[in-house]
């Protein structure tokens, strides 16, 4: 399906009225909103090809109709949302779910198509069918060198399909830990990891970054071997300058400061790239902002704090991506949704004054630093994120058009009513 320009246009035409409105009420509230909504435009966010298909939990998945069948139809998929919010301008591979069979032809469409390709992920945390040896009790951290060279090689052929498509990163997330304590030699699992991103680090490209995630637990319920922080960034250290820490939010003890995580992250330079998502208890994949839409301000607020503090380009300084697997939604609708709270919550961080809330913070004025963040989270900023994608050539209200053009009965009658993404 594609969506033709004109039918966004005249959606756009319905909905300019209003929207010239509240425009007008913020534009004269806060000043340089200008210069945000050019940021806004740039900022771009990648989809990850795995959440085009309803997600599921272990105990059981509910697929949605005319769910993408193949690569090709969940690059389809990101271009159709990418043409309404003009934001999801990028697509992020996992293999090997997703092995281009024709290179050319899939690079062709995602130049159609507008997108670029982010990080490529590699997966050891499952085996996959003709496979050697199994990943049942880890893969880099293995006690079975055999074991271990089998995830390095795969983290390498990955590389190689992300250079053949034009994809500068690779994340690194390993399910490795234990399950019941004595089952491992927590040094020398670490040690073993350690070793084995040696080798993956030694076959990534000088162009490229290699992100290295951390979980705490799930699926090992004991230890898990890159569990915090602490311990990717102690490997990223170890690795070098093209190693970072990811930090994904689902990926923390329930009411962790992450804020305060990126902020320090950011500080030493070895900030890589974020996984958005949010979740109540605890890596539930929800739709980003769903639950804790302040919590994401905040989080953005030290983002843009951090990043301007060292220069850096906020749209390419960092790999943005969504991580998530909403269960019982249109994934196409929930992902515009994620989009929307990402974008708000980074507008919201731009029209933060920072002077004023230097001066509170060097005065103590506890009170007044409160009310400066808050002011702007109590804005409704939607217009600023509408205009860019206006400007961008989107739609004022992307899940609006979405519903109005059909687009997910429209898939249905192309791809039928029963088809199972590969996937989460
Ligand atoms: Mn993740």
């Amino acid at each position: 399906m594609n969506i033709e320009k004109y039918k966004i246009d005249e959606h756009n035409g319905q909905l300019a009225g209003k929207h010239q409105q509240k425009l007008n009420y913020l534009t004269s509230e806060f000043s340089g909103v200008e210069a945000v909504i050019q940021k806004l435009v740039d900022f771009q966010i990648a989809i990850p090809s795995w959440a085009l298909g309803t997600g599921g939990t272990r105990f059981g998945r509910f697929s949605g109709g005319g769910e993408p069948r193949s690569l090709e139809e969940k690059m389809e998929d990101i271009g159709l949302m990418h043409s309404l919010n003009r934001s999801s301008g990028a697509i992020s591979l996992h293999i090997p779910w997703d092995i281009p069979k024709d290179v050319q032809k899939i690079r062709t469409l995602a130049a159609q198509h507008g997108l670029k390709f982010d990080a490529v992920n590699s997966n050891t945390f499952q085996d996959q069918k003709d496979q050697e040896h199994s990943f049942k009790f880890g893969s880099l951290q293995h006690v079975n060198k055999a074991v271990r060279k089998q995830a390095v090689d795969h983290n390498i052929e990955v590389i190689r399909h992300g250079q053949e498509l034009g994809s500068e990163s690779l994340t690194v997330w390993l399910a490795d830990g234990s399950s019941f304590p004595g089952q491992l030699n927590m040094r020398k699992a670490f040690q073993y990891t350690l070793e084995s991103l040696q080798e993956i680090y030694a076959a990534l490209p000088d162009t490229w970054k290699m992100f290295v995630e951390y979980k705490p637990f799930e699926p090992s319920f004991y230890s898990t071997t890159i569990a915090d922080w602490g311990q990717s960034l102690m490997l990223a250290n170890k690795l070098g300058p093209k190693a970072y820490t990811l930090v994904d939010l689902g990926h923390h003890l329930p009411n962790t400061n992450i804020e305060q995580i990126v902020a320090l992250l950011l500080m030493e330079g070895k900030l890589g790239g974020f996984h958005f998502n949010d979740s109540k208890y605890a890596d539930d994949d929800l739709t980003a902002g769903s639950i804790k839409p302040y919590q994401l301000f905040l989080i953005f607020n030290e983002l843009v704090e951090g990043m301007d503090a060292r220069g850096m380009n906020h749209a390419t300084g960092l790999g943005w991506m969504i991580d998530a697997s909403h269960n019982i939604k249109d994934p196409l609708e929930d992902l515009l949704q994620s989009v929307e709270a990402i974008m708000i919550a980074y507008t919201q961080a731009l029209l933060v004054d920072r002077k004023a809330l230097a001066e509170a913070q060097q005065n103590n004025d506890v009170v007044r630093a409160q009310e400066i963040l808050q002011n702007v989270f109590r804005t409704d900023v939607r217009p600023l994120v509408a205009e860019a994608r206006l400007r961008a050539g989107g739609s004022l209200n992307p899940l609006e058009t979405y519903r109005q053009l059909k687009v997910r009965e429209n898939l249905i009658k192309e791809r039928g009513a029963k088809t199972v993404a590969t996937g989460l």
